[in-house]
């Protein structure tokens, strides 16, 4: 994996090699356009993971977009970015479902092939994603909701709801769900294993995941870069 650390000082020299990179990246199979602490971009590294494929990942400055990030996403201008074979897609949904159809013969299948389970799959990565953008005042309603849902659609959840190996939803939902922790040491976001026993026994077991871990960003990283969010002085 090869990252351009954006937060080091370039020098001259360094900046030429670093447009050099990004140029290159176009041309290299898969190369991922991220940034370390975000859910979206964790979610689609975790996904090549799963399915056992190779890439390059190129670390993003969100605050000094880079022309490469410009060019492939320039609708939304965010990341992820997924370039396979220099052609770009972006959208982390669309990126998973792209993964899952593009090497199908590689690792698991990420969304189930019966289309009613698929469609299941998809509209509770729906919710999710709406619900996570008003994250923190709507965590509680948030857990209620997949409380009830993991025990009526997923009532075996063994140990993920994609079954034994980590599935669409686990990756949706897991990258950014298992950093609770840091969200309860960092705002105060308590999630009670005693009101949502389902959803908390699904985290931990997705926490356990040795690519989960591998994935998950540094928890003291993560909750300064909260705290430093949620309580910058105006
Ligand atoms: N719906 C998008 C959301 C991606 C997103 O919000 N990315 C953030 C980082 S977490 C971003 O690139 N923000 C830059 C900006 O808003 O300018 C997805 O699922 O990929």
């Amino acid at each position: 994996m090869n990252s351009i650390n954006k937060n080091m000082k370039l020098l001259p020299s360094d900046q030429n090699l670093k447009e050099k990179m990004e140029k290159q990246a176009e041309l290299r199979e898969v190369v991922l356009l991220g940034t370390w602490a975000s859910s979206y971009c964790k979610r689609v590294e975790l996904a090549l993971k799963v399915k056992g494929i190779g890439f390059e990942y190129l670390e993003q400055d969100l605050t000094n977009k880079s022309e490469l990030l410009l060019t492939s996403n320039p609708v939304h201008k965010k990341v992820p970015v997924l370039l396979h074979n220099g052609k770009s897609i972006a959208e982390s949904l669309v990126i998973l479902e792209y993964i899952d159809e593009c090497w199908k013969n590689s690792g698991p299948r990420l969304l189930p092939e019966d289309p009613y389970l698929k469609a299941r799959a998809r509209s509770w990565a729906d919710f999710h994603d709406q619900k996570q953008e008003k994250a923190i005042e709507d965590f509680n309603g948030l857990l209620t909701v997949f409380e009830k849902g993991i025990k009526e659609d997923f009532p075996s959840h063994s140990p993920f709801l994609g079954g034994q190996n980590l599935g669409f939803l686990d990756i949706v939902v897991g990258t950014h769900v298992c950093n609770f922790k840091a969200f309860e040491e960092a705002v105060v976001v308590v999630v009670d294993p005693n009101k949502y026993p389902h959803f908390v026994s699904w985290i931990y077991a997705l926490k356990d995941h040795p690519l989960m871990k591998e994935t998950l960003p540094p928890h003291e990283k993560l909750v300064a870069a909260i705290r430093a969010k949620f309580f910058q002085s105006p």
